[in-house]
């Protein structure tokens, strides 16, 4: 197993349910420590290049409007498999189609407003990291 940290965000929908100490919680019980905590409002450049990847599909445009239509609250989460285990714990992109235990079927609406972001790899986790966080900031709870 190999100790990771994986970036995650509270989207805006979920901030404005006042559901971001839940979902935090979620991520703790599932032994994801929190190392970083910011609550940041994304300008619109900073939506289109954090989800540059996604650029030519057809919801990037209600995606970047979607993120940047409140605050979110930006994470580094850091535990054994960060990446893959906060990606189970908030279920599949679809929150219709996410189970009930998850964050997504929990907190989540549709496939666009699903209340979570997650790193989906430990390079993508180490640049989404980088964009929001600097090294000075990340200090590590791990013994
Ligand atoms: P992920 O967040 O589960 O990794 P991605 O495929 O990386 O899913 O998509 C990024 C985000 O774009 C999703 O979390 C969701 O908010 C939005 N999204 C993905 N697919 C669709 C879609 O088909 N319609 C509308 N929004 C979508
Ligand atoms: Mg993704």
């Amino acid at each position: 197993m190999a100790l990771e940290r994986t970036l995650s965000i509270v989207k805006p929908d979920a901030v404005a349910a006042n559901a971001t100490g839940r979902i935090l919680a979620m991520f703790e019980e599932a032994g994801l420590r929190p190392i970083a905590i910011r609550t940041v409002r994304l300008t619109t450049e900073q939506a289109q290049a954090f989800y540059a990847v996604h650029t030519a599909r057809p919801f990037f445009g209600d995606l970047v409007k979607f993120m940047t239509s409140g605050p979110v609250c930006v994470s580094v989460l850091e535990g054994e498999n960060a990446i893959v285990r906060n990606r189970e714990v908030m279920g599949p992109t679809d929150s219709k189609k996410a189970a009930a235990g998850t964050v997504r079927g929990r907190f989540g609406t549709d496939i666009e407003k699903n209340a979570v972001h997650g790193s989906d790899a430990p390079e993508t986790a180490a640049v989404e990291v980088g964009f929001f966080f600097s090294g000075a900031e990340l200090a590590s709870l791990a013994r």
